[in-house]
């Protein structure tokens, strides 16, 4: 069946018209299947949510806003992202006289260069954490000898960081270089920090310099809809997230922007936001063609999943077994950033260990635990990083409860002593470090035996959205 519900014939299913691609989606699903996801920014998405994506709707061209289209035969289309956009604004609480979205950015990346595009223009200034501190690319990534992101090549940018000794944002230090840098936007978001955003805070040091505050709430945003950690939109001009996180709908992303009045001057006139304009025209015509109607449907869906009792307790689970995992590693001597978490994701530092991420990684990933290095504070390159970065959104979609996810982690400190046995029998660098792991016989049976132990344990447990093999 199809998001519309029509039958294919046999001759027309993908098994029987390309069984090369058949067979590699298979043996994506029976991976997600058998190993264990804990990578903070994946999610599962329900069987409603993944329908509309096959369906009718990925053949419709729509360029511009509903109402006002570039192509006929766009009446049910306009219906559909009116709907989304209404969803959207109802998760969040917002009045449409003081709120607008835009559904239509392809994901984050794209949305937050829209904003900067519509706002700010060429070589405007903008000021988000830095990408080893646990920021994102799309917030201005640069290098002492690169321009990463193409963020730092058309915006200038300006990184704040952490504290290293706390792993905590340095407000402080932020305010004061924003006193010197005069950034028109300042973003507060991120990619890798576990700790709640003081948005109060970041509103203060955006008025002090006039700059629009942006909250960059991709990873978070199933948790703020859930109501569990605190909302970026008491105190932002600007919210951009994407959709597939802890919101668990379909990959894309949206904008939010204030409207009415943005401030009141000294002598009582009234400054309105003219953001929907700009933001509305950067996403269309400016960056992007037609909307992906297939993605805003499923989004949709997955905005009426997440407006339920049923996402709350979801949420409030993501936040139990995220703690949990971080009192695990801690319990068992290992280094939790920041000491622990207020969210879904958790990163351990693995320089006590003597080891980096990168080794670790792939280790776990031999056994079935997927996960990603990431910088720790005070790391100097983002090319070796020094820890891993763990999320509970995925696991908790598949119903995994505190002591299941005590024993996920016991399972990687399996693969991590793993690593350090690897390391420490074989050269200095990482080829020789994947020689060893791939041609050890003794290393590769240890393997097979925790993947197997993995394998057992995470087929235990239901997988959201998917037929059975
Ligand atoms: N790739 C996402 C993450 O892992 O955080 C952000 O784009």
């Amino acid at each position: 069946m199809n998001g519309t519900g029509d039958c294919w014939t046999e001759q027309e299913r993908l098994e029987k018209v390309d069984p090369e691609m058949y067979d590699l989606i298979r043996k994506e699903k029976n991976r997600q299947r058998k190993g264990l996801e804990l990578i903070a920014s994946e999610n599962f998405a329900s069987r409603a949510v993944l329908e509309p994506l096959s369906s009718c709707l990925n053949n419709k061209y729509s360029e511009g806003q509903p109402g006002q289209r570039y192509y006929g035969g766009n009446e049910y289309i306009d219906q559909i992202e009116l709907l989304c956009q209404k969803r959207a604004l109802q998760l969040y609480g917002l009045d449409p006289e003081k709120w607008g979205v835009n559904v239509q950015p392809l994901s984050g990346s794209p949305a937050n260069f829209a904003v900067y595009t519509g706002v700010v223009g060429p070589h405007g200034r903008i000021m988000g954490l830095d990408l080893p501190d646990g920021g994102h690319l799309s917030h201005g990534f640069m290098t002492s000898s690169r321009k990463v992101s193409a963020t730092s090549v058309f915006f200038e940018s300006f990184p704040y960081k952490l504290d290293p000794a706390t792993g905590l944002i340095d407000y402080d230090k932020l305010a004061e270089t924003a006193r010197l840098f005069h950034p028109q936007i300042i973003i507060a978001g991120i990619s890798c920090y576990s700790r709640h955003l003081d948005y109060k805070r970041f509103k203060e040091i955006a008025d002090e310099n006039d700059a629009y505050l942006l909250a960059d709430m991709a990873h978070i945003s199933g948790l703020v809809a859930a109501g569990v950690i605190p909302s970026p939109f008491e105190h932002c001009d600007i919210v951009t997230t994407t959709t597939h996180k802890t919101l668990r709908g379909a990959r894309s992303g949206m904008i939010f922007f204030r409207k009415g009045v943005r401030k009141v001057l000294k002598n009582g006139t009234e400054v309105k936001y003219d953001l929907e304009k700009r933001i509305n025209e950067a996403v269309f015509p400016g960056l992007q063609g037609g909307p992906h109607n297939h993605q805003i449907a499923a989004v949709a869906v997955a905005l009426r999943e997440a407006n339920t009792p049923a996402f709350k307790t979801y949420q409030q689970q993501v936040l139990v077994n995220a703690k949990v995992m971080s009192k695990r590693f801690q319990e068992k001597g290992f280094t939790v950033v920041s000491g622990g978490t207020d969210t879904h994701l958790i990163l351990v530092d693995l320089r006590p260990q003597g080891l980096d991420g990168a080794r670790a990684e792939k280790v776990l990933e031999e056994i079935g635990v997927a996960c990603n290095k990431n910088t720790c504070p005070g790391d100097k390159s983002a090319l070796k990083p020094s820890g891993l970065r763990f999320g509970s959104p995925a696991l908790t979609s598949r119903n995994l409860k505190a002591t299941d996810f005590e024993q996920v982690v016991d399972f990687i400190i399996e693969g991590i002593n793993l690593t350090k046995e690897v390391a420490s029998s074989c050269g200095p660098t990482l080829k020789e470090f994947r020689a060893k792991l791939e041609t050890d016989e003794a290393v590769r049976a240890k393997i097979q035996a925790v993947k197997g132990r993995v394998e057992a344990f995470a087929e235990k447990f239901p997988m959201p959205g998917f037929d059975e093999l």
